[in-house]
């Protein structure tokens, strides 16, 4: 086995051996009743997972493994030439629970780079797709197709014990990742670089690869990347992507099908396509009112008119945190560093300045403050990656991170398939009605 992998067996032995007394000795402790209204209202607030490589607070934002964005930015390894945390680092962090050194980091990007091929099959699906199908589709798709290599499915077949699962999984997990930037960059130049692909480099890093393979060479934009890829890449065990691909993994079905669920999810213009739909926002109201620099007044009525139009305002809400994303701040800081004189973000900043207290005037928007897609796109239009439709894979290449450290988690703790319980309203009336006979 590599170095990772055992150590991440020995840290999960430890950590399994410590869950099981904590069950024995208070798996009878209640941790909160649950509303009725939680159980129409999407299960909000209710606590019923555990997810070992993040936590998110309502005012505070997320934390990986107790260290919050500024103090992963500042302690994660860095590249050479850089100031950006590099997501490998990030990854160690959620798998293992300790920060990496720059050694640690060096060889996951080594691990990563060498098993970055992607066998030629996956590319002929992708492009059995029309061009013009959602990159997201497309994505998906070729999620699947490489799943035909999957460690875990075979093995599972072969008749493994339970106890071996989490080996497996660590496999899929760190070849699936590795070749993810390769499958986005390859959707991306068919889509819209008329299918001049360029080969990887391995002598760099993840972030910095997947720059290259899409075609960007600037400095600042690898920076961006390594930002980017690690800012985006776990939120806690309940969002749409989280938890898809935690529950698809607990049917114990293989990390490439439990992530591809994940990404279906992602898909969604209320959870990752948000960071598309925030651009196409900005940049209609641009057209409707005829400037590409809109002041606080235009928008301000711009975000009113969109909520009458029974619409959300994209990258605004939230169903956790109830203050600004630090996703959002860390984002601002970059850009305020390298990119302040660009319109479009000087839109968002605008924008940030102004929809909150719209928002919040509503009184039932429960969190009127930016989350993460309300800056990433324009970001990322500043280096000349314009086209929308792509956010959301690099999203999700992101996501990998996070919900797949989090399946070896699930696998190594023999977490049992998941299966909550679910009513009808006709038992809720009938039980109501029961309670008020009593009564
Ligand atoms: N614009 C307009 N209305 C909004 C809103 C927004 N940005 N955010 C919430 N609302 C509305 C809801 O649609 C809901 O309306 P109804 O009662 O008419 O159904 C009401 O306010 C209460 O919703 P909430 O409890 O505040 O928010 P939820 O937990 O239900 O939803 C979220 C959270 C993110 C889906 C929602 O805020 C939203 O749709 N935001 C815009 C889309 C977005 O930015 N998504 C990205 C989230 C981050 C991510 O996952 O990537």
């Amino acid at each position: 086995m590599g170095y990772l992998k055992d150590l991440f067996k020995e840290k999960s032995d430890v950590h399994g051996k410590e869950i099981k007394a904590i069950i024995e000795k208070y798996g009878n402790r209640k941790v909160e009743d649950v509303l009725l209204a939680q159980v129409y209202q999407g299960m909000r607030g209710i606590t019923g997972l555990v997810t070992e490589t993040s936590l998110l607070d309502a005012n505070e934002g997320i934390r990986f493994r107790g260290y919050s964005i500024p103090e992963l930015r500042e302690k994660l390894p860095k590249a050479e030439t850089g100031n950006e945390p590099l997501p490998e680092g990030l990854f160690h962090l959620m798998l293992i629970g300790d920060l990496p050194t720059q050694n640690d980091v060096e060889h996951i990007s080594a691990v990563w780079a060498r098993r970055s091929h992607v066998p030629n099959y996956v590319f002929s699906v992708i492009e059995a797709f029309p061009i013009s199908a959602h990159p997201m589709t497309q994505f998906t798709a070729a999620i699947v197709a490489l799943q035909t290599e999957s460690k875990f499915a075979k093995a599972y077949n072969d008749g493994i014990s339970k106890k071996e699962y989490w080996s497996y999984v660590y496999e899929d997990t760190m070849t699936l990742i590795a070749r993810l930037p390769r499958v986005a960059a390859y959707i991306y130049r068919r889509k819209y670089r008329n299918g001049d692909h360029i080969q990887p480099d391995g002598m760099l890093d993840w972030a910095g690869n997947f720059a290259h393979m899409l075609g960007f060479e600037d400095e600042g934009f690898k920076e961006l990347m390594r930002l980017y890829l690690t800012i985006h890449a776990d939120h806690e065990g309940g969002n749409v992507s989280a938890h898809a691909t935690h529950l698809v993994g607990s049917a114990l079905s293989d990390p490439y099908l439990s992530f591809a669920a994940g990404m279906t999810g992602l898909a969604g213009p209320l959870h990752g396509l948000a960071n598309q739909e925030v651009v196409r926002w900005i940049e209609e109201m641009c057209k409707e009112l005829d400037t590409d620099a809109p002041n606080k007044e235009q928008i301000a009525e711009y975000i009113k008119k969109t909520l009458l139009e029974g619409k959300v305002v994209p990258g605004y809400g939230h169903a956790v945190l109830r203050k600004t994303d630090p996703r959002f701040v860390a984002q601002m800081e970059f850009a305020k560093r390298h990119c302040p004189e660009s319109k479009m973000i000087q839109t968002v900043w605008n924008i940030y300045e102004v929809a909150p207290t719209i928002l919040e005037n509503t009184g039932k928007i429960k969190n009127p403050w930016p989350n993460v897609d309300a800056h990433s796109g324009a970001l990322l239009k500043h280096y000349g990656l314009v086209e929308e439709d792509f956010y959301t894979v690099m999203f999700g290449v992101s996501r990998a991170l996070g919900v797949l450290a989090s399946l070896c988690w699930d696998r190594a703790l023999g977490f049992p398939i998941e299966r909550p319980k679910s009513i009808t309203t006709e038992w809720v009336k009938k039980n109501i009605a029961k309670e008020e006979a009593v009564a």
